[in-house]
């Protein structure tokens, strides 16, 4: 088939389907497939489970209709945007396995061994900042004329938001950022506005909490943080990067189930070689049940083990292997 067929879609029923807890980015990317499309066929997003709340204000201010609960068996075609692994897939994950129908796949997180598309029909671009600039630059190169004012929003939320805010930008990302602002006259603060929601207070008490409960690690001279709270796990592990660790590592458990999130500093890719997605998450499958991913600097797991400290700490023993190629001697100091 060929992605590029995708442009040429007619008379189909398409689901655009993004990952369980959809971002800024995955609703955005999502928004773009379905404007693509719109028109000469039916399209739908569907959402596995929820929606982060900034993903929820996008979906207020640029009026993206979406459903956690889309009839499979309606649809001939499915978009998936901003996932490659079944794992992300959360409760949509058999329903996409068995889907007959044609495949298509937009993503820039580290390749898992999932094969949820055909080569021809996938474009996953690592280093990109966000699926949004996937799309941008898969337009630019495919059907220059579809380049309007919002995609060009919807692109520059998912960057803005999957960069921190232009911290762990692309090579490319400035140049797309630079034609978006060519086809609109919103300025950079009112493209934050279109997705911004304040910190609710439950929010702000888990990450002081986290900070609070860090178990801390010297290694050389790498800090390395585990931490366990009951939400928010990826914005604690954020939250403790800026607060001075170079990893951090934090999980939460609901009954059995346990996720885990980690971020680490963005200098330590290039000294270390350092993939947390493949150095670590996707290893936590081969001692836990359940499926780890992500990029780089920021990865996730979710699945059962017997505490969340097990998960944690095996987390830890994989960074440490990981740093002894690099460093022939190791001094490792709990604080
Ligand atoms: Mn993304």
């Amino acid at each position: 088939m060929g992605i590029a067929e995708l442009l040429n879609l007619k008379d189909k029923k398409v689901l655009v389907i993004s990952h369980r807890g959809a971002d800024v980015d995955a609703l955005a990317s999502a928004a773009i497939v379905r404007l693509l499309l719109l028109g000469k066929n039916y399209v739908e997003i569907g959402v596995p489970e929820h929606l982060n709340n900034s993903a929820k204000r996008l979906a207020e201010t640029m009026e993206i209709p979406y459903s956690l609960t889309p009839d499979f068996s309606f649809f001939d075609t499915l978009v998936i945007v901003d996932l490659n692994s079944y794992g992300m897939l959360g409760s949509f994950a058999e329903k996409v396995k068995n889907f007959s129908g044609n495949i298509f796949l937009f993503d820039h997180h580290s390749k898992g061994k999932d094969k949820i598309a055909k080569e021809e029909d996938s474009i996953i671009v690592e280093d990109a900042a966000s699926t949004t600039e996937v799309l941008w630059r898969f337009l630019s190169a495919n059907a220059q004329d579809k380049l309007n004012e919002k995609i060009a929003l919807l692109t520059a939320c998912g960057i803005i938001a999957d960069t921190a805010h232009f911290s762990f930008a692309s090579k490319n990302t400035f140049k797309v950022m630079a034609e978006v602002f060519e086809k609109t006259d919103k300025t950079l603060s009112e493209l934050i506005e279109l997705f911004s929601v304040k910190r609710e207070l439950s929010e702000r008490i888990a990450l002081l909490k986290a900070a609070q409960r860090t178990k801390l690690f010297r290694v050389n001279k790498l800090l390395i943080v585990l931490s366990e709270i009951g939400a928010f796990e990826s914005q604690s592990a954020a939250a403790l990067i800026h607060l001075g660790a170079d990893v951090a590592f934090v999980g939460t458990a609901e009954d059995h189930n346990i996720r885990v999130s980690g971020r680490a500093r963005f200098s330590l890719i290039q000294e270390y070689n350092l993939d947390l997605a493949k150095d670590i998450f996707h290893k936590l499958s081969d001692f836990f049940e359940g499926e780890g991913g992500g990029h780089a600097t920021a990865a996730a797991f979710t699945g059962k083990a017997s505490s969340t400290d097990q998960v944690l700490h095996k987390c830890l023993e994989l960074l440490i292997a990981k740093i002894k190629e690099k460093e022939s001697k190791l001094e490792v100091k709990e604080y």
